[in-house]
């Protein structure tokens, strides 16, 4: 039922979010980087499994911002996933619906929770041997261009906390 609403929406709300995202990114243009992210932590990660076989995994975590200026996140990669997306919850006429955003602030000095409900990672066309459990590593990159990678505990569908 809730996968139905899923695709229709997913592409018009994407274009809109960059052309909503385009404006506020100036100014905050940190000093390129590929190293790991200096002041930028992440802790409580897990991946819980779809309860569908087949279908997309979803990533949450909290992101601490330790710096003086804001990290903005741009991409994530799960390791035992083909692809990964940053997605966020919306109401759009009474319905909860997901999207994709392209970049995501963590606010200077402070932090960014992804949770059942909220914002997350998607991660698609999942390896099986990603079980209940385990554990995989997942990397988040910044605009910067450093990046954060973090433990992910492997929790099975409907474990969500
Ligand atoms: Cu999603």
């Amino acid at each position: 039922m809730k996968a139905d609403l899923i695709a229709p929406f997913a592409l018009a709300v994407a274009t809109l979010g960059l052309a909503a995202c385009g404006n506020h990114q100036q100014g905050s243009k940190a000093q390129q980087s590929s190293g790991p992210a200096q002041g930028v932590s992440v802790s409580d990660g897990r991946l819980v499994l779809p309860a569908v076989h087949g279908n997309p995994g979803a990533v949450y975590f909290t992101v601490h911002n330790d710096t003086n200026g804001p990290a903005t996140l741009d991409g994530a990669e799960v390791d035992g996933a083909k692809m990964a997306m940053l997605h966020a919850m919306s109401m759009v006429d009474g319905h909860t619906n997901m999207q994709e955003v392209n970049k995501m602030d963590v606010p200077a000095g402070g932090e960014l929770v992804f949770a059942p409900g909220g914002r997350h990672v998607m991660a698609m066309d999942l390896d099986d041997s990603l079980k209940p459990g385990g554990t995989t590593n997942v990397t988040l990159s910044f605009a910067s261009g450093a990046k954060a990678t973090f433990p992910a505990e492997i929790l099975a569908a409907g474990n969500a906390h």
